[in-house]
């Protein structure tokens, strides 16, 4: 049984379906929509009268902008693709046969949902190790980040983790020299599969394109993860203490930056896009 969402066409109340049997998706003809139960129908008028069948593309749930099996069709009954309003929740309405909306749901036309992205970016958002000497100045950043499909095909994708740090604090062992505000350091996480998608490789970025450039590639299976509380598995990264440049483990850390990072694990915490 399929049950309307109380929209109204023609003056007439969106009524019931009891036989199962999908919805007039046609364009408003007049005629009565097949199934109609008339028996269970609403009495808008308050007559005794049972209301007639109301007509039009899924009984007025266009009108309505009700999510339904009817509206949600991949026929797009109601003509909302490329509409301007991102009809998203078409997708978990029906995931197999729902109209394409990209549209208007994929801001930056790389043929991902946008909700797709941000839902693989907090899968994969990195867990940090972060400093004990910065107390007070660990939330200090504000985390961007952005998904696309990787060079070549094959279906895997690139995730970018902008860490957007405040401020560099400069070397801990000399006073803080080099310290600068903004910190552009970032983690890229390369993931592949789809159904479900798994880790493939992580770049973790340390001083990035400077002399003591110490960024690197590293397998999934070098990573350390953590679950959290609904246990999925996130990457770990340390993050050498004021200069916020990544690595894999603490041994990485301390042999980093020719020996001038370290790591002082203190709390491990979300990046927080
Ligand atoms: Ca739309
Ligand atoms: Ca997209």
């Amino acid at each position: 049984m399929l049950v309307g969402c109380g929209g109204s066409s023609g003056g007439r109340d969106v009524g019931v379906w009891a036989d199962g049997a999908a919805p007039d998706s046609g364009v408003s003809d007049g005629a009565t929509d097949s199934g109609w139960d008339a028996s269970v129908a609403k009495d808008a008028g308050g007559d005794g009268a049972v209301d007639a069948a109301p007509d039009g593309p899924c009984l007025g749930t266009c009108d309505a902008t009700s999510y339904n099996a009817c509206t949600c069709g991949a026929a797009d009954p109601c003509g909302w693709a490329g509409n301007g309003v991102c009809d998203d929740a078409c997708r978990q309405w029906l995931p197999q046969s729902h109209f394409d909306d990209l549209a208007d749901c994929d801001r930056d036309q790389d043929s991902l949902y946008d909700s797709e992205e941000l839902r693989l970016a907090q899968q994969f958002e990195p867990f940090l190790w972060l400093s004990a000497s910065e107390e007070g100045f660990r939330a200090a950043r504000l985390p961007h980040f952005a998904v696309e499909p990787r060079p070549g095909g094959g279906g895997g994708l690139s995730i970018f983790y902008a860490m957007s740090y405040f401020a560099d604090y400069g070397d801990p062992d000399l006073g803080g020299l080099t310290s600068h505000l903004g910190d552009s350091e970032f983690v890229v996480v390369e993931i592949s599969g789809g159904g479900p998608w798994h880790l493939d490789r992580v770049f973790l970025s340390a001083h990035y394109r400077s002399l003591s450039d110490s960024s690197a590639w590293v397998d999934a299976q070098q990573m350390q993860t953590v679950a959290d509380a609904t246990g999925v598995e996130h990457p770990v990264v340390y993050v050498s203490e004021w200069k916020h440049a990544n690595y894999k483990d603490l041994q990485d850390c301390d042999n980093g930056a020719f020996f001038a990072d370290h790591c002082e694990e203190l709390d491990l915490v979300r990046l927080g896009i």
